[in-house]
Parts: C-alpha cells; structure tokens; sequence
C-alpha cells in the first residue's frame, strides 16, 4: 500500500505451500482490479436482453426492482421459481460458494437449492465411495514419493503449487508418469507419458493392478485389515489382463506392463488424480477405482503414498445455513445443468459464475436467458457474456477489498483474507448485498444480518479437532494456519471414515463405466474426441478480459493430430469449425502429435463475445448426466472438424 492506494500484489514467500509463488493469472490480478471495465454501479437493461445496453441506477432504486420483482414471482410461482446459481469465482466461504453466501436470505423466501456441481462432484463422490471421504494425501507429501503418477491433471498449468514436492521427490530419486490424453507442458516434464484414450482410467486402474497381483505384491496385512469387498474386487481386477487393457485404453501392453511393475515394486507410490478425469460419463467411476489403488498396495500406510484428489473433505467447517426458514421442503436445481433445468425458472440470481461461458450446452442456455419472462440479477466485476443478458446487474467486491475466509483445495492452510482497500465505486460484497437486500424487503430474522466476522466466527466454531487453537483472532493475526493434522500425514494408514472403518472395493461390475465418447465413437457422425482443459492464460472464464493474457493466448486453437488433419485436408493455422448436433466453435487448427488420432482439444475459459466467432467450447458439450453426482462431460463429447465456409 502506498498513500491509500494499492500498488503491488505479491505471494508470500513464507507461506509453506506456495513459497511466494503467484501463477500467471494471479500475477495480474491488481491490474484486474484496477481495470476500466470494472462495474462500479448498479445497472438496469435498456437494450435487448444480450445486447449488454443498461443504464446507471442507484442502489435504492436497484433493491426496489428486485424486491418487487422476487415478491411478485414468490406469489405467482412459489419461491422454488427463484434459482440461486453461485459458481466459482472466488471459493471463499464468506463471499463465495463454499460457505453458500446468501442460503439464508434464499431460505426467507423458499428459493430452490443450487446444487454446484459443476467442477468435482464426480470425482468426490467416486472417492467418497470407496474411502468415505473425497479427501486424501497431502500434496506436500508427494516429496517423499519414489513413483508420481499424475493422472488426468496439469499441474503445471491449473495447480502449479504441487510441482516443487514432486521436484523434491525427484531429486530424492522418485519416477513421475504423466497419464493424460493430451501430451500437456505437465506431460512434456514427466519421465513417462502415457497418451491414453480419454474416459479409460478405470480400466487401465484395473489393468495395473492386475500387474501388481501377478507380482504377488498386494499387501495382504493392509487388505485384511483396513478394506471390504477384496474378494470380488480381486475378480474383478483378474478380467483385466493387461493385453484386454492395453486395447480398452489404446496404450501399448508394454507401457501398462511397465508401469504396473513399477507400481508393483515401489512404495511408496503417490497418485495426484485431480479433476480433468472426471469431466466423462464414468468419470465417478474412475475415480472409485483409482481411489481403490492404494488399498491393494497398502500405500495408505505410508506419508508420500495414497491418491490426491482435493483436500476440501480434511476441511471441517460448519455453520447453520438455517434450512429450518424455509417454510416447506425445496427442489435442488443442478448447476451444469442450467440449459435444460431454467425452463421452469422465473428469476436467475447467477453470482460468482458466468453460465453463458463456462456452463455445458452453451447455446441452450443462451436461448433460457433471452426469455423475457426470466428476471435475471447478476452480481459480478466486468460485462461478461451472462452480464449482457441481466436486467439488473449489481457491482461485487474483489478479494483485495472484503473480507474472507479460505481453504485450499490443494493444500491443508487456511487463510484469512483481510479487505486491503474500500471497495471502489458503489460495489458491494456478496454478504453485504445479501444483508442490505434483507433489510430492503423487510426481513427481521437476525441470523441474516450476522457480520462478516461473526460468520467467520461460526464456520471456525465446529468442535472438529483439525480445528481445535484456530481462532479467528489467531488466523487475523498470523494470515495463514496449518489445520491440526501431523506433518508428515498419513490420513488412513489406521482406517478409513467409513461406517465399517474399511477402504469399501468397487462391487461387482461397478469398476470401470467407460465414457460416452468410447460408447458412441463407431458409427457417429462425429468421430473425434474433444477434450477441453484448463487454459494456461485464464482461470475458467476469470481473466478472460485481460488485456496482456488475451494477447498471450492468441486467438483459439484446436489441436489436431497429423492424420486426423489429412484425412480432412486441415493445414495448420487454418480456422475451422468444430461442430455436433449441440452447435459449433471456430478455432484455427493447429497440427500436432501431441493428441493422438481421434482425440482433439482446445482448452475452455474464453469470454465468447471477445473471440473470433463467440467461440466457446461448451456449445458443443452436452449436459447429459454422468455416473455420479450428474458430473458434467467437458471432456466427453464427439465432434466433426470442418473447414469454415469461405467468405
Ligand atoms: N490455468 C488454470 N488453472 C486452473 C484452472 C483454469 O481454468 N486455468 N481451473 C481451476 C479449476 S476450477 C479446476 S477444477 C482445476 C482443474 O485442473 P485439472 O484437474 O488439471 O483439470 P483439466 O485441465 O480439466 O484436466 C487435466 C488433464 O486431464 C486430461 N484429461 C481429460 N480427459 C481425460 C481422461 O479421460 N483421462 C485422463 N487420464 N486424462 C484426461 C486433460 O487432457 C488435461 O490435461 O484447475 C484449476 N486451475
Ligand atoms: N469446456 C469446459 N468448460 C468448463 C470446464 C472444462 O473443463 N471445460 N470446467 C468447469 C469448471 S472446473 C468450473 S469450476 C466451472 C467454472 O465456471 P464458473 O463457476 O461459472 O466460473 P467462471 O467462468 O470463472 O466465472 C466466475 C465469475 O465470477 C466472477 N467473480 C469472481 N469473484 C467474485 C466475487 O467475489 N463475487 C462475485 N459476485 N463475482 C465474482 C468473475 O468475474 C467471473 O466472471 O467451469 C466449468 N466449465
Ligand atoms: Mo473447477
């Protein structure tokens, strides 16, 4: 800070987990809050919904519009016409998704449940089958790892934290494998890349595992011991012979064999399978079977073995949402299924979330926000795509001007996040729009007036012992707090938080579901693959307006293997449309071996209205439910790639 006004942003270098590191998004984020296109005020639509033309109103003026509007749909439609829709745009737990701002003030008037599914819901309720709990390694510990199987993520792109533990690990000797689709800038620094077929995980888990048995190397103390379901399970593992695998998957026998020998002999053995995995139809699956790897090892009894996935389910946070105002049980309305499940909404709160860019069946959805029935709030920094279709937008506070409080995904701190600067303009914070909305409708309850501290206060307050000591005064004062778990951890070397106590076997025929686009490949008109990862310049669709980041990404490409491109006739740099029976994105193709035939990739997070074309990738998702917690496929859908008509 310099005269009132802040002038660098840094990380911290004291911090343990990243060491002072910012990833290149971050590095620019002051310049975010600074930018000319920050929404300062309120906005009321005067052109078209999309057009994104609104005029400045004040905020007594906005809160009058929507407490006449949301009292008018309460009594026509019944509160559950109100769907709350909070994405991820800032995970804190005052002001973001994970405390569920707001729940409170929606519960007041019968708004149905939102439902946030959209990034890992799979993936932890794959994990939670089987360990009773999505939580698992702590990634610090993958330093003490002699084999790193990072599968189906780039950390080296979306969590670059983790990459200095698994440096460590190799300066101590430890052999990393890459398993991913896309040889990714992760891929490239492996000592192994293993291009599998998207959506095969599950087999292959099988397949190695078959490997390790053939070795004689389970760990039979750890089996009898800590797990249920081995007799089967074992079944289930011998249908997997690694030549039956190395065909599921597309991976030469001799990769699976390798690597299965290697998981065989090495202990302890870590695996970081983070998200990219479960955007598929099996993708809870995938995760229930390779979260089963470790019981078969025993690398569960070892610091620097086990699966990460994320280390939300260590955080135990609590606090009374206060279902106990509504006056009648509510539906639960899926976030990645907004294009399907708006039909029957009247109003749309989107908050912390751009639905028009980041959300499946892109071009759906965009038909439900053109409904002029549909009175659409949302609470936001810039003019996204959602933005334009709003009939009152209400300008939001960034992290450098409110309060929270944060747990990482990646890691086992929480961190207070003390407001450096007043909020610019009239913007506001989630928990004070939310307060001032109250009090504007009326509303005496007084759980919904509790401040920022006092909420904080309570999410601390649950009694679990991982939070025993933290205080919030402690975390105000010293930023950040390891949560009371032993360094090294090996969270279920003694049992897993299962009923039982034991790591549960996938049952009969529930080990590997393949994806949709293996099921649905022969025959289709749209042969290839699609895989849409995380983008190096972007956060989702955060950043997607920077200046410098837009520069460096470069317009959107998809990458195509050489002998997919030539039987199209594709040359590099040529744009091209990639296209299915949901609709089409533009991108120029760009050649390379880095997928494989049949596979293509172009990576999300682009602002549609700042690309060639409005490109977006999700208009060619679908969001057709996956095998667990209706995780959307992002990486599940099959295209045909067309040269663009010429002009
Ligand atoms: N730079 C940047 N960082 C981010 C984000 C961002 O947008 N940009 N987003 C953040 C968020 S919200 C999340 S959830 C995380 C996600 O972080 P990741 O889990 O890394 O997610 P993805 O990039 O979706 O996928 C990771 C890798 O999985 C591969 N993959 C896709 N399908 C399969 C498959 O069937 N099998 C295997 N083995 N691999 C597959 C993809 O090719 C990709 O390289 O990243 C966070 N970090
Ligand atoms: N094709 C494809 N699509 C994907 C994925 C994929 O792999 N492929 N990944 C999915 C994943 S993992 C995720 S998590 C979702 C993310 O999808 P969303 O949850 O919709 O997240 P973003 O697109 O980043 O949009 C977040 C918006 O919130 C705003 N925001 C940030 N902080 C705050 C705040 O404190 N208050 C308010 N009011 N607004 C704020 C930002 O300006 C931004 O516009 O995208 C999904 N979409
Ligand atoms: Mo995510």
């Amino acid at each position: 800070m310099e005269n009132g006004e802040a002038v660098k942003l840094r990380g911290n270098p004291d911090h343990p987990y990243t060491r002072g590191a910012l990833c290149v998004k971050v590095n620019r984020y002051l310049e975010q809050t600074g930018s000319k296109e920050r929404i300062l005020h309120p906005l009321r639509r005067t052109g078209p919904k999309g057009s994104g033309q609104f005029e400045r109103i004040s905020w007594e003026e906005a809160l009058d519009e929507i407490a006449v509007r949301l009292r008018g749909i309460v009594e026509e439609h019944g509160g559950e016409a109100i769907w709350p829709y909070l994405g991820t745009g800032t995970l804190g737990y005052l002001q973001g998704c994970e405390g569920v701002a707001g729940r409170r003030f929606w519960n007041m008037l019968g708004a149905s449940k939102h439902w946030l599914n959209i990034c890992s819901a799979a993936g932890s309720s794959g994990l939670n089958r089987t360990n009773g709990t999505p939580a698992g390694m702590d990634p610090e510990n993958f330093a003490l790892a002699k084999l790193i199987v990072l599968w189906g993520t780039n950390p080296l792109t979306s969590g670059h934290h983790a990459w200095k533990f698994i440096q460590d690990a190799r300066a101590n000797g430890a052999y990393v494998v890459a398993i991913d689709p896309i040889r990714t800038r992760t891929a490239d620094q492996a000592d192994e890349h293993l291009p599998i077929r998207p959506g095969t995980d599950a087999a292959l888990a099988l397949g190695l595992l078959n490997v390790v048995l053939a070795e004689n190397a389970q760990d039979e103390e750890f089996l009898a011991e800590h797990t249920e379901g081995w007799e089967d399970f074992r079944e289930e593992i011998l249908a997997y012979p690694v030549d039956r695998v190395a065909e599921i998957t597309g991976l030469p026998a001799e990769a699976v064999h390798s690597l299965g020998m290697r998981l065989a002999h090495t202990r302890p053995t870590a695996i970081r399978a983070t998200q990219g995995l479960q955007r598929h139809a099996g993708g809870g699956t995938a995760l229930r079977t390779i979260g089963a790897i470790p019981g078969v090892t025993g690398d569960w009894r070892h610091p620097g073995g086990g699966v990460s996935y994320s280390t939300s389910g260590h955080v135990h946070f609590d606090i009374d949402m206060r279902y106990d105002l509504l006056a009648k049980p509510v539906r639960t309305l899926v976030m990645s299924k907004a294009a399907s499940q708006l039909e029957d909404v009247k109003c749309l709160w989107v908050y912390a979330a751009n639905p028009a860019g980041s959300s499946p069946d892109a071009n759906a959805i965009r038909r439900q926000l053109e409904r002029e029935d549909l009175f659409t709030v949302v609470m936001e920094h810039f003019p996204t795509d959602t933005v334009d279709y709003a009939d009152i937008v209400l300008p939001a506070t960034m992290q450098t001007e409110h309060p929270d409080l944060h747990a990482g995904y990646g890691h086992l701190y929480l961190l207070w996040n003390e407001p450096a600067v007043p909020p610019p303009g009239e913007c506001l914070s989630t928990t004070e729009t939310f307060r001032r909305l109250a009090a504007h409708m009326g509303m005496t309850e007084p759980s919904l007036f509790d401040s920022d501290l006092e909420l904080a206060e309570q999410l601390l307050s649950s009694g679990h012992p991982s939070l025993e000591g933290i205080t919030l005064d402690r975390l105000r004062k010293e930023g950040w707090v390891r949560m009371n778990y032993p360094q090294p951890f090996a969270p279920f070397a003694e049992g897993f938080p299962t009923p039982s106590g034991r790591l549960r076997f996938p049952p009969p025929g529930k080990a590997y579901t393949p994806s949709h686009a293996v099921r649905s490949a022969d025959g289709s008109p749209y042969p290839l693959a699609l895989v849409t990862p995380a983008p190096h310049m972007f956060l989702n669709t955060s950043f997607g307006n920077n200046p410098e980041l837009r520069r460096r990404a470069k317009d959107p490409v998809v990458l195509v293997n050489p002998a997919d491109a030539a039987a199209r006739g594709l040359v590099g740099g040529q744009r091209v449309r990639v296209h299915n029976d949901g609709g089409e994105f533009l991108a120029d193709v760009e050649i390379s071996d880095r997928v494989s035939p049949g596979v293509v990739a172009s990576p999300k997070g682009r602002w549609p209205k700042l690309t060639p074309g409005g490109a977006n990738p999700n208009a060619v998702v679908s969001d057709r439910d996956g095998d667990m917690g209706k995780g959307p496929g992002f990486h599940d859908n099959l295209v045909e790639i067309s040269p663009c008509a010429a002009p």
